[in-house]
């Protein structure tokens, strides 16, 4: 079944946000599937020599096209939910799942410093641009508080990075956001298996230590404009340049509830 759309508020707290979470979206026919192969995988594939690497790039790096991992996004109606942000503009076909573990209690997992994905990067070349429109991510496990390795995202912090990106930076600089961004400690997505957000590609977060006794795991689905290729740069600066329907909306901005 399609999901409810986005109402217009939601869409004007999207603006202002570059944030919107939707509670229980993904059903236990979808979720279980996709929770139960990434368990599996942690117990016959997982090899802690190589966390580092899965915590930069992606766990489970074998799972990144199956079909129970990908049915999250095209089965769930977060497809559609993508869609509607993104309307008239379309989307590059979705054809890989990121997975990120935080371990419990673990010292080789350190937490991950407020950031943009693809910009400035540890571990990318610095002059290497990877980035796309819109992040979407699924609770697939976890407890649902602050301190559980939580993502932290800092609402209407893609205004900051656009005018950082437009005035500060420049490409091949080391420092992945501006002091005052890297100075706060962000919201948490305390949320549950079962629940979405999706995140404007320039919102700074940062991912904590998880001192809870399960894992929490997510799985991410990068959403690129198709032209993305030709737009990235110029989008770092100008936020609603991949989002055509709603840069109409940035003229009358809803006030943080
Ligand atoms: O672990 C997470 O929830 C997010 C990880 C993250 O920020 C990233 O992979 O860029």
């Amino acid at each position: 079944m399609a999901p409810a759309p986005f109402t217009p508020l939601e869409l004007r707290r999207f603006v202002t946000d570059g944030v919107l979470i939707r509670r229980g979206l993904v059903p236990e026919q979808i979720l279980g599937p996709a929770a139960r192969r990434v368990s599996t995988w942690m117990r016959h594939e997982y090899d802690a020599a190589r966390l580092a690497g899965y915590t930069n790039q992606t766990f489970a790096p074998s799972l990144a096209r199956h079909p129970d991992l990908l049915g999250l996004y095209h089965h769930s109606g977060l497809h559609e939910l993508v869609t509607q942000l993104m309307h008239p503009a379309a989307a590059a076909p979705v054809t890989t799942a990121q997975i990120q573990i935080r371990l419990p209690d673990s010292a080789d997992q350190p937490a991950k410093d407020m950031h943009v994905d693809g910009v400035s990067c540890p571990h990318l070349h610095p002059e290497d641009l990877n980035t796309f429109t819109l992040i979407a991510g699924v609770v697939l496990s976890g407890s649902a508080t602050s301190d559980a390795g939580a993502l932290h995202f800092v609402p209407g912090g893609h205004q900051r990075m656009a005018r950082y990106f437009a005035s500060e930076w420049t490409l091949g600089q080391a420092a992945q956001t501006p002091p005052d961004i890297a100075a706060r400690s962000g919201t948490a997505l305390t949320a549950e298996p079962g629940d979405v957000i999706v995140m404007h590609h320039l919102v700074p977060h940062r991912v904590g230590l998880n001192t809870s006794p399960v894992p929490r795991t997510m799985a991410y689905f990068r959403i690129q404009h198709t032209d993305h290729h030709r737009l990235a740069e110029r989008a770092l600066a100008d936020p609603w340049l991949e989002y055509p329907g709603l840069a109409a909306l940035t003229e009358q901005p809803t006030s943080h509830p």
